[in-house]
């Protein structure tokens, strides 16, 4: 296994399908954070959505349970080059969250608790592409993946996947979030390889 790095493996016949381009597979779950990892309680918890017009949707945590919930399995891409197949999450997805949300806004601000920021196209968060999710492989996200809760955007590089997630803001105009802003592609599509601005 000479030249490979320890944790990473070649390809399993078919993964051609499955792996973006320049990036490879790990079965570890490394963690990758801008800050030190907040602590967050479920009580007292909130998630805001905010419109464009400053109408608001708040839930608690009791609130979010309640919700109808989805198992869905998925591949993440970190923009590191280290992807992962097959994770398995429970969560509420955005098109649950958005329901009858009166918008004309094109773009979402994504707020997290510690003030991570991240920005993506609001189409990029319907029809069943985006979730906030609580539970990984079974149990309760540990806090340093994002528990209690995360936004989970699988078909974009993974920073757009904010961890701790406290709110989306529904905008008109775009406004780069935290990684963007430093260089990171505005959109991230891995099958493109939009790592940096100039890709
Ligand atoms: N709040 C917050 N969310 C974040 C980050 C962060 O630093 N803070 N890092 C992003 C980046 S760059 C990546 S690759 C993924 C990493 O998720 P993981 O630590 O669960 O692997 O979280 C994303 N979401
Ligand atoms: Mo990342």
């Amino acid at each position: 296994m000479r030249g490979l790095t320890p944790g990473f493996r070649t390809r399993r016949r078919g993964d051609g399908d499955r792996l973006p381009p320049g990036q490879f597979v790990t079965e570890d779950f490394p963690v990758l954070s801008a800050g030190p990892t907040p602590v967050i309680a479920t009580d007292g918890w909130t998630f805001t959505l905010t419109t464009e017009a400053g109408a608001q949707r708040s839930w608690t945590w009791p609130q979010l349970m309640a919700l109808p919930q989805e198992d869905f399995t998925t591949d993440l891409h970190c923009v590191t080059r280290w992807t992962k197949f097959g994770t398995q999450w429970r969560g509420v997805s955005l098109d649950v969250l958005l329901e009858g949300v009166v918008t004309d806004a094109r773009y979402a601000w994504v707020e997290s608790y510690g003030g991570y920021t991240t920005n993506l196209p609001l189409a990029d968060l319907q029809a069943g592409k985006a979730w906030i999710a609580h539970t990984y492989d079974g149990s309760p996200l540990a806090a340093e993946h994002g528990g209690p809760v995360r936004l989970l955007v699988p078909h974009l590089y993974l920073w757009k996947s904010a961890k701790w997630v406290s709110g989306i803001q529904l905008r008109v105009n775009d406004q780069q979030g935290f990684w963007e802003s430093l260089g990171y592609h505005d959109y991230g599509d891995p099958w493109s390889e939009q790592r940096t601005w100039g890709d």
